[in-house]
């Protein structure tokens, strides 16, 4: 087999380039778009136009609305349509009698980190520091008012609200740290 002599090479690729510019400012085809829809719906745009197109449920555009715009110019889309599962995550979760330490933003990139605060005189419990994965937000702490925390049925719960073993109540050590679990023993605890 001859060999193709490198001159029709090259006026072959002026000539397919010459078909491109050709075809600008015919419009653009209707762009491929999975998993969303575009609108206006037709078969061509004239150069520009601006084409929206939205997702369906639960998926994305890269500008992270549920809608994006792309602009036809030249023959050619600004961009490609895409309509993916978000990883970012929205503002994290309200938590009652908590705030959250970072400023606040309608957005968190996949990894963030964002840490609650509990109000004065509220005690958490869980975590303080919640983590953005995958666009979920692992699970969020609590606070509960230091009055209405309870110890379990073999605590002791101290003045101070800390919760300690029923059995080291008057033994002779301040485990309370405020002395709590030292006091109205009764006279047998009661050095002479
Ligand atoms: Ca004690």
């Amino acid at each position: 087999m001859k060999e193709i002599p490198l001159y029709v090479i090259i006026v072959l690729h002026i000539w397919s380039y010459g078909v491109k510019a050709q075809e600008s400012g015919k419009g653009c085809q209707r762009p491929q778009l999975d998993n969303g829809f575009v609108d206006p719906e037709q078969e061509m745009y004239q150069d520009g136009m601006t084409l929206t197109y939205a997702c369906d449920k639960g998926l994305k555009t890269p500008m992270e609305g549920w809608w994006g715009m792309i602009k036809c110019e030249n023959g050619r889309w600004s961009d490609s349509p895409l309509c993916t599962a978000s990883r970012s995550c929205d503002a994290p979760p309200q938590v009652n009698h908590a705030t959250i330490v970072q400023h606040y933003q309608h957005k968190f990139s996949n990894g963030s980190k964002v840490v609650y605060k509990c109000k004065r005189s509220f005690m958490m419990e869980g975590n303080a520091d919640i983590f953005c994965l995958s666009g979920e937000w692992t699970s969020v702490p609590t606070c509960s008012h230091e009055d209405l925390r309870k110890c379990m049925d073999s605590q002791f719960q101290c003045s101070n609200r800390r919760c300690i073993p029923t059995t080291w109540r008057c033994d002779k050590d301040n485990d309370c740290s405020d002395n709590s679990d030292e006091e109205n023993c009764g006279n047998e605890n009661v050095d002479p």
